[in-house]
């Protein structure tokens, strides 16, 4: 059954003639060559199964509003969980990007065990392996949803019970290996429910040591395996629980550190995380490429006037052209890419909705790439970072980074010299204007 007939072709690039109904890309043209590599292969697009395919348009306040026929919930749930995997498949190849991501329950039913849900995975997972190599579609990632289900409410890894803590690794032995089979090239933990809703009744020492024990459990299972995608954790400040101990990038690696896992694991970055944490994405981008933690993206959009997580699509190329460049800068993805974690609003029903969001944002991603490239040839930025910095490549610098140099003897050398150091401009507002110009096309 096709789900998508109001598109029966592939969305390709059309230009600045996108054609009848808006469908073409005016930017993404995945053969164009952008700083020595194809547009496809930076910017590595995936898909999201579960707000795309699996969410009926449904808010906390009103029920679903999305014309979706392949969510049938009188169905059967393996014929309706075919049917969507049908539509997913189906709107993969007409949007033409290369990979998709899922979790688990987005794939396949649940039943009424582990061993029911992991025998649906196991169909579902099959299948979709078929479809992946009728259409070329590739999986991104996959994952295990650990916060949906009421026994999850007081977390996975971090529960008190440790009975949860065993169900959860369960779930995600199943998850990884389901991700392998289909050629995952990461897989992500998001701790959605790993936080606490009070103190009054958590021990926080009691449960980033279990986290940390699980990390260090999946870890484990991964290389046991010979799992050799990459595993991401995606932080989250907040929502649903009240406090997430994965809050930014920042704390993840100070946590990574604490218990010797750095190198197991790496950070995909959500821009409206960034944003609820109190952070620009490009922030979260630069501390993680700085520090050597940096994996992938999940692209969308906060609302500024809200502070919560509303998952919309990227339209702004201002906000998206900085993290871009650091990941240009960077040397770009290597397993990563950039995930659409993406919601229509609720009233946008229509099916070619789902067209529309995924096209705008694909292209505000191709054009802030193309505006990363001419920052990056433009080369204003880096050259003000060198000279800014240039003292810590001379004598003074080098003898401070000394090991072996005491505070003493650098306060005896600042005396003898009578140093006198005069403030230089940070040069902000005319950095600025270099950005504005180069996304502007002025330069
Ligand atoms: C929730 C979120 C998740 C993860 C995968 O805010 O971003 O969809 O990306 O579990
Ligand atoms: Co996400």
């Amino acid at each position: 059954m096709e789900f998508f007939s109001d598109v029966p072709e592939p969305v390709a690039f059309a230009g600045t003639d996108p054609g009848p109904g808006g469908l073409g890309y005016q930017v993404y043209d995945p053969n164009r060559t952008v700083a020595g590599k194809r547009m496809e292969d930076h910017l590595r697009i995936a898909v999201c199964y579960w707000h795309s395919f699996a969410w009926p348009g449904s808010d906390i306040f009103g029920e679903g509003t999305f014309d979706r026929p392949w969510i049938n919930s009188d169905a059967d749930p393996i014929t309706a969980a075919e049917a969507k995997q049908d539509a997913a498949f189906e709107f993969f190849q007409k949007l033409g990007v290369p990979y998709f991501c899922f979790h688990d329950v987005d794939m396949a039913p649940t039943g009424n065990s582990l061993r029911e849900f992991k025998s649906n995975l196991d169909h579902m997972v099959d299948r979709a392996a078929q479809k992946m190599s009728e259409t070329g579609t590739k999986l991104l990632w996959g994952t295990a949803n650990m916060f949906s289900h009421p026994r999850y409410a007081a977390g996975a890894a971090t529960n008190p019970d440790p009975e949860v803590f065993a169900h959860a690794c369960a779930q995600v032995k199943n998850a990884l290996e389901a991700t392998q089979q289909l050629g995952g090239a990461n897989y992500v933990l998001w701790g959605g429910r790993e936080g606490y809703e009070t103190l009054l009744n958590t021990r926080m020492k009691q449960e980033a040591d279990q986290l940390a024990r699980f990390l260090e459990l999946v870890a484990n299972h991964k290389r046991n395996i010979g799992f050799n995608g990459t595993l991401l954790i995606e932080p989250k400040p907040q929502e649903p629980t009240k406090h997430q101990y994965d809050y930014d990038c920042a704390t993840v690696h100070g946590f990574l550190e604490r218990y010797d896992l750095l190198g197991d694991y790496f950070v995909n970055i959500e821009v409206n995380h960034a944003t609820l944490a109190g952070h620009s994405f490009h922030h979260e981008v630069a501390y993680a490429v700085d520090n050597g933690i940096f994996g992938s993206v999940d692209a969308n959009r906060g609302d500024p006037q809200n502070g919560w997580d509303t998952d919309q699509f990227p339209n702004s190329v201002d906000e998206l052209s900085l993290a871009l460049f650091e990941i240009l800068r960077s040397g770009g993805f290597t397993t990563g890419g950039f995930n659409f974690d993406t919601k229509l609003r609720r009233q946008s029903m229509d099916r070619t909705d789902l067209f529309h969001g995924h096209i705008g944002g694909i292209d505000t991603l191709a054009q802030s790439l193309l505006v990363a490239e001419a920052l990056l040839y433009d080369g204003t930025l880096e050259h003000t970072r060198d000279e800014r910095y240039a003292g810590w490549q001379g004598d003074l610098g080098t003898q401070i980074m000394d090991p072996n140099t005491t505070l003493a003897a650098i306060a005896e050398a600042a005396t003898a010299a009578d140093l006198d150091p005069k403030p230089r401009s940070g040069r902000q507002e005319a950095l600025e204007n270099r950005v504005n110009q180069v996304i502007w096309g002025t330069t």
